[in-house]
């Protein structure tokens, strides 16, 4: 296939008009709204018994439960409308195709590109990327083997034991998020540390126990310029160097994940030990790339490969499957409806498993810095709301903290539960307690207990406010059989493609994260504002002036007595 990259005019304009709030179908939707307001789940289950069959799909090795969201066929059918109207499957095949959808940017979004298997191709610009892909998963494979078969040896003959992953944002949220959903098939004698934070405490911590001959850095940087990371990098280079007592070391100890080779080279990184991705993916969207290289070493390529597959199938779904069995369209329009129709400002996702604590961040930086956007593609200010707030923890932790909120706030919380029928360690009975607890969630959320509920349970009458549960919460329950690296690439792609419808349908650029590179930018000019000898005449803000004043004067004589 080859691809004319159409020009921002192009992409931006026509599918504008009409704008969302004159959408038909979005008309439709908020008088519907007004009707589905007054109903109940109970009332929704009660006059169909056969709710929560007709409302689950299964794809992928997923189940996804929506039947206990406030919705009808009728509100499906106005989801369909909308996503026909807004033409989201044309952009999706626009993704697909290479086009430079990330409009502000001017750049094509090609994540999708990366668990293409390698007899595809996809022509970008003239070049085949997936072809590109596969290059480097080749050199991924052979370090990755060489790492952890022992080839791969330090600069004093030691093989490594230990991999430090140093970056942040995209460049660690997927790394960390993933080793740690897969340790289960991680290579136990091997150790992985991730560094992000500038925080100096982030990188003492990770190598205080490392021996430094034995310990391999990955330094993940998509632009080779983010503060943070060449911070963490450079520390970590005095670290190793002032270890082995030798310049040349780094060679052996250190290799790059990049598009930018002069930079990498800059630093003193062999580009021959630098793992190339490309400006089509986003860091939010890389870490199957050789953003995934401490992934890789983790898990073994094989399990890799898997994990790739995975995403690819999800990706496969999402492109082929129509609207109404359609997992990331479905789960992207409830999330839509939830936030824009219901007005629920956050959505809770809640995984019970273990392994995936680290799920509900990496998912935040997806979906917020995704769709917390507040003007269209064309730049026009947003009548509506878009990205709602991500949070979560693992099952059943939140249950003795905040589902308190959950079920009895003022605030009504969306959630999506997430569970497996397996557990990867079986003891006992723990499996069938968390996973009861699940269930038990999703249905208290839906049904609530009423005052005669709790009457008949012989409830004292003065605690009967206190306890009444008033339901009518929605929740959605994702189930599969057991965590593998397979599926986890396909629900980490979930993800990403409701992620991606959410966008179509509010028009925004999910692409682009100008609000990150703001505060990319802030904290340099402030830096050498921060030292003994620069200038005490401050032009910022008067609390900032003070501000920097005052720790300044704390630094110095250690305590507070600033002249301000
Ligand atoms: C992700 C964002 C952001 C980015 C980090 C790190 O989509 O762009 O989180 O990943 O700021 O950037 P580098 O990889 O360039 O260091």
């Amino acid at each position: 296939m080859n691809v004319r990259p159409r020009l921002i005019e192009e992409i931006a304009t026509p599918m504008t008009t009409p704008p969302l709030l004159e959408q038909p179908a979005w008309i439709a939707l908020a008088a519907h709204r007004d009707n589905m307001k007054s109903r109940h789940l109970r009332e929704l289950f009660d006059e169909d018994p056969t709710r929560g069959l007709r409302y689950h799909r299964r794809a992928v090795g997923l189940y996804f439960d929506f039947s206990k969201n406030l919705i009808t066929d009728e509100t499906l059918s106005l989801f369909a409308q909308l996503v026909r109207d807004l033409k989201v499957e044309q952009r999706r095949d626009a993704m697909f195709a290479g086009e430079h959808i990330n409009v502000s940017e001017d750049r094509a979004v090609l994540h999708v590109a990366l668990r293409m298997p390698k007899d595809r191709t996809l022509d970008v610009d003239g070049v085949d990327v997936v072809a590109q892909v596969h290059h480097v998963l080749e050199r991924m494979t052979t370090f990755a083997n060489q790492v952890r078969g022992g080839q791969w040896r330090g600069h004093t003959g030691k093989p490594i034991k230990n991999v430090v992953n140093v970056g942040i944002g995209g460049s660690d949220l997927g790394p960390v998020m993933a080793y740690e959903a897969l340790r289960h098939f991680s290579m136990r004698d091997l150790t992985f540390r991730f560094v992000s934070n500038v925080d100096a405490t982030d990188f003492v911590e990770a190598v205080r126990d490392l021996d430094a001959e034995e310990t391999l850095f990955i330094i993940s940087s998509k632009t080779f310029g983010t503060l943070e990371t060449l911070t963490n990098a450079t520390s970590a280079r005095h670290w190793l160097v002032e270890h082995l007592g030798d310049d040349t070391a780094v060679a052996q100890h250190f290799v790059a994940v990049s598009t930018n080779a002069e930079k990498v080279a800059a630093f003193g990184i062999d580009v021959a030990n630098m793992f190339e991705f490309w400006d089509w993916v986003g860091g939010r969207y890389s870490m199957e790339s050789a953003i995934g290289l401490s992934t890789m070493i983790a898990i073994g390529p094989e399990n890799f490969y898997e994990m790739l597959a995975g995403f690819h199938a999800m990706d496969e779904h999402f492109k082929s499957a129509p609207f109404e069995e359609n997992l990331p369209m479905l789960l992207g329009l409830l999330a839509v409806w939830n936030h824009d129709f219901l007005g629920f400002p956050t959505v809770g996702v809640m995984p019970y498993e273990q392994y995936l604590h680290r799920l509900p961040a990496y998912l935040q930086q997806l979906t917020m810095e995704s769709n917390g956007k507040h003007v269209t593609r064309s730049g026009e200010r947003v009548a509506y709301e878009t990205g709602p707030i991500y949070w979560g923890e693992p099952g059943t932790n939140g249950q003795h903290s905040f589902y308190q909120l959950i079920h009895q706030g003022t605030t009504t919380v969306p959630v999506d539960f997430i569970g497996f029928a397996n557990s990867l360690n079986p003891l006992d009975d723990h499996h069938d307690i968390l996973m009861s607890n699940i269930f038990a969630q999703a249905q208290a959320l839906a049904f609530g207990k009423t005052e005669e509920e709790l009457r008949s349970e012989g409830a004292d009458e003065r605690t009967v406010p206190h306890r009444l549960m008033e339901g009518n919460r929605p929740s959605n329950v994702i189930l599969a059989t057991e965590l593998s690296p397979r599926l986890l690439g396909s629900l980490i792609a979930l993800y990403e493609h409701s992620v991606f419808v959410q966008g179509v349908i509010w028009d925004i650029d999910s692409f682009d994260q100008w609000g990150v590179e703001l505060g990319k930018q802030l904290a340099v000019t402030i830096i050498p504002e921060l030292t003994s000898d620069a200038p005490t005449k401050l032009a910022h803000d008067s609390s900032t002036n003070a501000l920097i004043t005052y720790y300044r004067s704390l630094k110095e004589n250690g305590r507070g007595d600033g002249d301000f």
